[in-house]
């Protein structure tokens, strides 16, 4: 398999999929419909759909219920990037190698397109709900979208992010991981753990693909550390070097650069393992995981 083809590939069939789920009809709230659409396919890696429909194939599901799940958590991906990215947050103005949504629709309408995607991910997910009431599968993906999305989940990490970048503001490791745990691994375990849920998957099997996100999430965002601090504007697709600037706390200020490398390596490898110990073909998944520590963006 040539893992980068492969990934190419899917996140293209995943653009195309997701593309019927967003809002299309005409109105006087056009402006905000565009944002969202703007925001949505500016471009992006659609990792967390793809480790979702992945982990619902290993598991064998085998019909498309999966894909409003899929729409739904790169929706919320989305949202949560459009809102990092404001004045009262990162203050970023590029990212994906475009205008963030504020610098190009202004800051009222990137909140509300933000906001306006969270809901249309809950909408999109209720829709296939009312569609198959029998089926219980989708009622525990939607709690358990809806729980790593919130306050236990990303809106948790993300609030103590924002309150340790005080300046002047020491924070240990142990906050440090808290914050990635949850600011950028609860999203990757959703997907993991959705996709296992949905295909019928056990307690058990789901509880292992969400130790498998965990450590993939520390190991995504300290890649995303040193990042950076080594790769460029061009490849990344928005500034680097803003972690510095803003004298943030980050795994390669506490462990170095050359530490933290290590440590993607290990975690991946430990994430890998942790798959490899469940039944259910996995090859794709497995490359996948190994392809992000090297990853350039
Ligand atoms: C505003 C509630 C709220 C949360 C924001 C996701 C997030 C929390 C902040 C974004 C900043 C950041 C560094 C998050 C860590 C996760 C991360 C590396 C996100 C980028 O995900 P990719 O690389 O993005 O999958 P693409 O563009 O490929 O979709």
């Amino acid at each position: 398999m040539n893992i980068e083809q492969e990934i190419t590939h899917r996140a293209a069939s995943i653009e195309e999929r997701i593309h019927p789920y967003m809002p299309t009809e005409p109105g006087l709230q056009q402006t905000v419909i565009d944002a969202m659409d703007y925001s949505v396919f500016a471009g992006g890696k659609r990792l967390r759909p793809m480790l979702m429909e992945a982990s619902y194939r290993m598991f064998g599901g085998t019909e498309d219920t999966v894909e409003p799940f899929m729409a739904a958590i790169e929706m919320i991906h989305t949202y949560s990037l459009v809102h990092d990215d404001l004045p009262a947050m990162d203050n970023d103005e590029y990212r994906r190698g475009k205008k963030t949504t504020h610098a190009k629709y202004g800051e009222a309408m990137a909140i509300l397109a933000g906001d306006a995607l969270l809901n249309r991910a809950y909408e999109t997910v209720a829709q296939a709900m009312l569609a198959h009431p029998e089926d219980s599968r989708l009622m525990r993906a939607f709690a358990i979208l809806a729980e790593k999305a919130g306050i236990y989940g990303m809106v948790g990490g993300q609030t103590v992010d924002v309150e340790s970048e005080k300046k002047g503001q020491e924070i240990g490791r142990e906050k440090l991981d808290f914050i990635y745990r949850l600011k950028t691994g609860a999203l990757l375990e959703a997907s993991l753990v959705i996709g296992a849920v949905l295909a019928g998957a056990s307690e058990e099997e789901a509880g292992r693909m969400e130790q498998a996100g965990t450590k993939l999430g520390l190991a995504f965002q300290i890649k995303d550390d040193i990042l950076d601090v080594t790769s460029t504007m061009e490849v990344l697709g928005k500034p680097i070097g803003s972690d510095t600037r803003n004298e943030k706390s980050t795994y390669v200020t506490f462990e170095g650069l050359e530490q933290a490398q290590k440590d993607v390596k290990a975690l991946s490898e430990e994430a890998v393992s942790i798959l490899d110990g469940v039944s259910g073909e996995h090859d794709f998944l497995r490359e996948l995981f190994l392809y992000l520590i090297g990853r350039e963006k």
